[in-house]
């Protein structure tokens, strides 16, 4: 063995040990007295990928290459870390615990140096992909020298190649011309419940190889090859070839007798293949056995070398065995399987590994703790430290135009369309740093005028063929490097983890992209995990949903949105806004684009209670229904109850009887109900809302301030709220589900009736739908009616309203 061997065989060792005795003592000496937290999933499923990780981390790869692990090699890659310096024993210790090392490698709660967050499976695997498409378009804006360009790299579980997200991935990169990628798949043939369908790797070689992709099988290790040479070698390699995958995992389990028996059995008295079984012994048969491509570093060294040599994507298929190197290496069960105490033991002997001594970097390779030490300082992707990135602000103009409406009604999405269609005339940086993408959905986001200013963005340059016919257009689209904006096909799914890509462009490869993603509301839920996905890693975007709701009416029932408002309340990361007028949007997009760019840690503002220095991503949910817009003038002060999520409209009398809230597509019904009332109910105050995200947050932190102590905090919408008398109405409206402002009853105990849409599914004018759902003016008023007894409304008793 040459030394440069020996020393990763021999960091293989110490990879393994610190791996799997991080999971033990996670499982039985730091949790100990609680048996149900026991966790497996780790052990076996880490033991898989050692051999692997070891090459890549120590030999293969380059500082500027991004990796993501797959969750259940979480602890190989912690011990990787730790032995580079880069982790310490005290989060190593902690596995799993409160803000000890994670479970599945985190960007956000780990600290050493995770790439990519993994967890749900296949998400990272397509994300690497994306963050490839993205490297190209940073660099082919100038951004990013081509040497200084890496390869993005996922490390797959073959289980985790079901993920149809991979596949949506996989077809996204053939169109982008997708380069410097590699997918490898630990294809132990486990997944969580069982040993996975025979076969697969053929599908998925010629899946792979039909998207352009080259396809490298690792199958056997140079032990095996070497004993394919001898004589009797071919009839061995084909009866490893045919064996089934239950049959090859079970065997390894039971060891090298077990292997004697059964290859005796079955190749027996055939001459020179017998005598090559007999020439072992069993350890050594359980050791060619056990040889696979994924486990034998000097093939997968060779293999990395070699695709080193180019940048075209290459799948790697790495035959292994989970659990390798561990008692329970090959069990069917073993996903779930922890090494028992007494089996710790053994092992821990076995690896020379005195007790009491095991968090020891060098512990049983004392000797060779200095070329050890010198070959991590040698390793190339350990270079440059940690590679977390960071790229300066770019200034966000004091306010952003917006189309003057004169007069005539405006949807949001048409004012977001022209929002950016005057950002992108604009000689600003923040326009050069906006990236734009859709699913198949730009001209119908009206992202069509900004795509004809700054082009569609692609590697070669390609024309229009309808401009250079001659054949008149509204859509002047070329691709080319320079362009701005990324189309994508109809998956959704692909949409998220773009943005997730771009959105993490400052901090994986150095330069701020703004990215703003269009997509049709409805369709968020078809990439829910991924945005959830997105905004785990921190991602920064803007993600324009339109149209949404009832209100896109003839659209059709089956594209009406009922729960996204509450998804823009939930996700973690997400600051949802739904505008109802062009200059509040502008606000909002502006605030955006500041927002996105945050990092800063601190204390909560003290005037909304939200962490806006923390930054995050955005989401704004927009209509195409066109809206007479108000003519006012946009102060500071009123920018800012926008940003914090609500202002009055109309302030509410002394002796008010009611409060409209309503928010987004639905102001025209809550302004005229509020005129309808007028001459049966006073004061009538009506709240715009714009945020029930932010809002509702600020409310919820004030009260966490207020009951650790901090009796002066007051909210947003408190301080709002304050002076309504506590006999006044308070009906709430949106184009939604109606628990996103129910919680307003909370705030002061005011009677509440939140009226929104429930159920979907059928199409109709607007007015038809609103008056359905009981959201349109005489809906409001009949709330308030029962609310607030008073005289009847006169209006309400009138055959219908003008919104009819
Ligand atoms: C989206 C999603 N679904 C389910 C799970 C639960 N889960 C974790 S690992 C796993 C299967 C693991 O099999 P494989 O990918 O072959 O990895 P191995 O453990 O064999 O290395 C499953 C179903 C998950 N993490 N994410
Ligand atoms: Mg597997």
């Amino acid at each position: 063995m040459s030394n440069r061997l020996q020393t990763l065989s021999l960091l293989e060792k110490r990879v393994l040990w610190l791996a799997s005795w991080m999971i033990h003592q996670a499982n039985y000496l730091r949790d100990k007295d609680d048996l149900d937290v026991k966790v497996g999933g780790h052990q076996a499923s880490s033991a898989s990928m050692a051999t692997i990780m070891t090459a890549l981390y120590f030999d293969v790869l380059r500082p500027q290459d991004r990796v993501a692990v797959k969750p259940h090699a979480s602890p190989i890659f912690h011990a990787i870390q730790y032995l580079a310096g880069q982790q310490t024993r005290e989060k190593m210790e902690n596995f799993r615990g409160f803000k000890g090392a994670q479970s599945y490698p985190s960007r956000t709660k780990d600290i050493d140096d995770v790439d990519f967050s993994t967890g749900s499976v296949g998400l990272g695997v397509a994300q690497t992909l994306f963050s490839s498409l993205v490297q190209d378009y940073v660099a082919a804006h100038g951004w990013l020298k081509p040497k200084d360009m890496g390869r993005m790299v996922a490390l797959i579980g073959d289980a985790e190649m079901d993920e149809g997200n991979i596949y949506e991935a996989l077809l996204e990169g053939w169109k982008h011309e997708l380069r410097n990628c590699w997918w490898i798949v630990d294809y132990n043939r486990q997944s969580l419940d069982g040993v996975i369908r025979e076969g697969l790797w053929s599908k998925l070689e010629t899946m792979f190889r039909n998207f352009g992709w080259d396809v490298v099988i690792l199958r056997h290790g140079k032990i095996q090859e070497a004993a394919f040479a001898e004589p009797g070698g071919e009839q061995l390699k084909q009866w490893i070839e045919d064996c089934p995958n239950q049959l090859y995992s079970a065997l390894t389990f039971q060891g090298g007798a077990a292997w004697r028996q059964r290859l005796m059995d079955e190749l027996g008295d055939q001459g020179p293949v017998s005598r090559l079984i007999e020439s072992r012994s069993d350890d050594e048969l359980a050791e060619l056995m056990g040889n696979l491509g994924g486990h034998d570093m000097p093939s997968l060294l060779e293999a990395f070398k070699a695709a080193s040599n180019h940048d075209r994507p290459t799948l790697f298929l790495c035959y292994t065995i989970k659990g390798f190197g561990l008692p329970l290496a090959g069990h069917k069960d073993n996903h779930a399987g922890l090494m028992t105490p007494d089996q710790m033991a053994g092992f821990r002997d076995a690896m020379g590994v005195r007790e009491g001594h095991e968090w020891e970097p060098w512990e049983g390779v004392a000797e060779q703790a200095e070329q050890l030490t010198e070959a991590i300082k040698n390793a190339p992707f350990f270079a440059k430290g940690p590679r977390r990135y960071s790229a300066a602000q770019i200034q966000v103009p004091e306010a952003l135009s917006y189309p003057d409406a004169k007069g005539k009604p405006v949807s949001t999405q048409a004012g977001f369309g022209q929002i950016l269609h005057d950002l992108g005339r604009a000689d600003h940086e923040l326009a050069a740093r906006l990236v734009t993408t859709s699913p198949d959905v730009t001209v119908s986001t009206n992202l069509g005028n900004w795509v004809n200013r700054r082009g569609l963005f692609s590697v070669e340059e390609l024309s229009d063929t309808f401009k250079a016919e001659r054949i008149p257009s509204t859509y002047k689209w070329s691709f080319s490097p320079q362009g701005q904006h990324m189309e994508l096909g109809i998956a959704e799914s692909n949409l998220f983890l773009m943005l997730s890509a771009m959105g993490l462009s400052h901090s994986i490869h150095g330069e701020r992209l703004l990215p703003i993603g269009t997509v049709y509301d409805p369709f968020i839920y078809r990439g829910a995990d991924q945005l959830n996905y997105a905004c785990y890693q921190d991602a920064r975007f803007m993600l324009v949903a339109t149209p949404s709701g009832v209100t896109l009416a003839p659209e059709g029932g089956a594209h009406q949105s009922i729960g996204t408002p509450l998804v823009g309340m939930a996700q973690d990361g997400l600051a949802a806004f739904e505008p109802a007028y062009l200059d509040e949007l502008a606000v909002m997009m502006r605030f955006g684009f500041e927002y996105m760019q945050r990092d800063g840690e601190g204390d909560p503002d003290e005037k909304t209670w939200l962490r806006d220095q923390t930054g995050g991503s955005l989401y704004l949910r927009l209509s195409t229904r066109p809206v007479e817009q108000p003519q006012r003038e946009m102060t500071t002060a009123l920018a800012d109850d926008i940003i914090a999520g609500a202002y009055w409209l109309r302030e509410p009398g002394p002796n008010a009887e009611a409060v409209i809230a309503y928010t987004g597509a639905l102001a025209p019904e809550a302004i005229e109900a509020v005129g309808m009332m007028a001459e049966d109910r006073r004061d009538v105050g009506l709240l715009a809302i714009t945020s029930a995200d932010r809002l509702y947050a600020g409310w919820t932190a004030a009260q966490r301030a207020r009951e650790r102590g901090q009796c002066h905090a007051v909210s947003h919408v408190e301080r709002l709220l304050a002076d309504v008398p506590s006999h006044t109405a308070l009906v709430s409206v949106l184009d939604g589900h109606p628990a996103t402002l129910g919680w307003l009853a909370g705030v002061y105990g005011h009677r509440t009736r939140s009226l929104g849409v429930e159920h979907f599914g059928q199409t109709g004018t607007i007015a038809d739908l609103y008056r359905h759902f009981g959201i349109d003016a005489r809906g409001i008023m009949r709330a308030v009616q029962s609310l607030a007894p008073g005289r009847p409304i006169r209006n309400l008793g009138l055959a219908g309203s003008a919104a009819q």
